[in-house]
């Protein structure tokens, strides 16, 4: 019966969409360096490959054709209107890969979009007779991409500075954080936020806090950091109501003028001005949800650091898919209707080790208690953007042959096999950490050609898409 209703919902709401003619607005996301921008460039790429005839999405491909051969017509760009949102630099960051000396792109850290159409002929059946009816063989996909750092603010949205600051100080007394944030708690233990507010006090307090926030997340790869604007400026990055800190406040209002009240005021502007620029006005409005997350990365980093990124990752999941229960009320839910989450870089470990790099990130967003196996509103994935390595055997010291990836590390020019060590299926017993930790390398991307025309070699884009748009195809 469920069943029955979600699909009479689905086809009423793509109905909607299709005589109001809005686009599906996907949106990817991912704490910072987990691929975002590399993804949305090859999943470009590789559509306008396929819309122009080449095998890029098999599994996409193979979908749209369940409703009639050659339905597929053609993949293009729209041209970018009037739109506020910066646009996502689909040639630049492809012409960067493409380079004779190929180079990753570089970081972004802002909300940026571009929209594809794809025009697929009108399958049999009662919505493609609609689509014919209206003349509208067109899928709008308007794709997104932001910060998933964002997320991590929600909880904060809903929060007094003063409770806010307790939870944030607690935090940042513990290890590891106490270590990357000296500084900071040094200088916080002898603020007396009821003394009048002296700027420069108040702007190096700000500054403190921000290097602490960077080398939680540079020298011991932690995640749970608040507030994510600190850690991905974006545009607003100078405006006075940025220079906050957490304090200890006295209990009941700050008296005006004091040190507490120009951070209280500056906390509650800065919440404001994240509702009004994202949460109520783009992250509402997003159809579809991709996910991704550096399992490797979080693996190799040790413990504290996999731990917080689970920490981080799993309220980001059940903001996006564990029920609107989870939500801030003013937000009033989000019309997300299908999450795919994946693993990414998938690329660096063999094939043999990629079913276990699903399992474990799927382990790590926390969403069984939610989600049954099944439910197709929700999706799991190990992926590669770009593979850059090619699978192979490499000898141990001990005789025996192991499975490796072979790749290029960026900057050398001699292939070489590499051996991450073995992917656990669920959060890794205490003795699996060694204490060795490492960063994943970065290997050299393959060559690619500048115009895209055979799309990028990848891992698994095109079951992602099955899975998340598959229904609209
Ligand atoms: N080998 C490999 N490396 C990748 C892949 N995707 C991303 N990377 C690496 O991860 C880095 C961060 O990716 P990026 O898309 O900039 O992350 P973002 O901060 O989430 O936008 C890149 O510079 C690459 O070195 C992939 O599919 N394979
Ligand atoms: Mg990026």
């Amino acid at each position: 019966m469920r069943g029955l209703l979600n699909s009479a919902g689905r086809a009423w709401s793509a109905l909607d969409d299709l005589v109001n003619d809005r686009p599906l607005r996907v949106a990817v996301t991912g704490l910072s360096r987990s691929g975002k921008t590399v993804f949305l460039t090859s999943l470009i790429a590789n559509l306008l490959a396929m819309g122009a005839g080449r095998a890029t999405l098999p599994a996409l491909q193979k979908r749209i054709d369940e409703g009639g051969k050659e339905r597929l017509r053609n993949i293009r760009l729209v041209p970018a209107g009037a739109s506020t949102i910066p646009r996502f630099d689909y040639a630049g960051k492809l012409f960067k890969m493409a380079a004779t000396q190929p180079k990753w792109p570089a970081r972004t850290e802002d909300l940026a979009e571009i929209e594809l159409e794809l025009e697929i002929q009108p399958a049999s059946g009662i919505l493609g007779q609609i689509r014919a009816l209206t003349g509208t063989p067109r899928l709008r996909l308007e794709l997104l991409d932001y910060p998933g750092e964002w997320l991590l603010d929600l909880p904060m949205l809903d929060q007094s500075f003063s409770t806010w600051s307790a939870e944030t100080l607690a935090r940042l007394r513990e290890k590891p954080r106490s270590d990357a944030a000296a500084e900071f708690l040094e200088f916080a233990a002898h603020i007396d936020a009821s003394r009048v507010a002296d700027d420069a006090l108040i702007q190096r307090g700000h500054r403190l806090y921000k290097e602490a926030l960077e080398r939680c997340r540079a020298e011991y790869g932690l995640r749970y950091l608040q507030p994510g604007r600190f850690l991905t400026m974006g545009a607003r990055n100078d405006a006075p109501f940025m220079w906050f800190f957490p304090a200890e406040t006295l209990a009941g209002s700050p008296s005006p003028g004091s040190i507490g009240a120009l951070l209280t005021q500056r906390f509650d502007t800065y919440n404001a001005e994240a509702r009004a620029t994202f949460f109520d006005t783009h992250f509402k409005k997003f159809d579809r949800q991709i996910v991704l997350v550096d399992t490797l990365g979080a693996l190799a980093a040790g413990r504290a650091a996999y731990e917080d990124t689970e920490h981080a990752l799993a309220d980001i999941a059940a903001c996006l898919a564990g029920g609107n229960a989870i939500l801030p009320r003013w937000l009033g839910g989000t019309g997300i209707e299908r999450v795919a989450f994946v693993a990414t870089k998938a690329d660096h470990v063999p094939e043999l080790h990629r079913d276990n790099l699903r399992a474990l990130m799927r382990d790590m967003v926390h969403l069984a208690a939610t989600h049954a196996p099944g439910d197709d509103s929700v999706s799991f994935h190990a992926a590669a953007s770009v593979v850059s390595t090619t699978d192979g055997w490499a000898d141990q010291p001990d005789g025996h042959r192991e499975p490796v990836v072979w790749g290029t590390k960026l900057g050398e020019t001699q292939k070489r096999p590499y051996r991450v060590g073995n992917v656990p299926i669920s959060r890794p017993p205490e003795n699996f950490w060694s204490g060795r930790y490492f960063e994943l390398p970065a290997f050299t991307p393959p060559p690619i050609d500048p115009h895209g025309a055979n799309g990028i070699p990848h891992l698994g884009l095109d079951r992602i898409l099955t899975d998340l748009i598959g229904d609209r195809v």
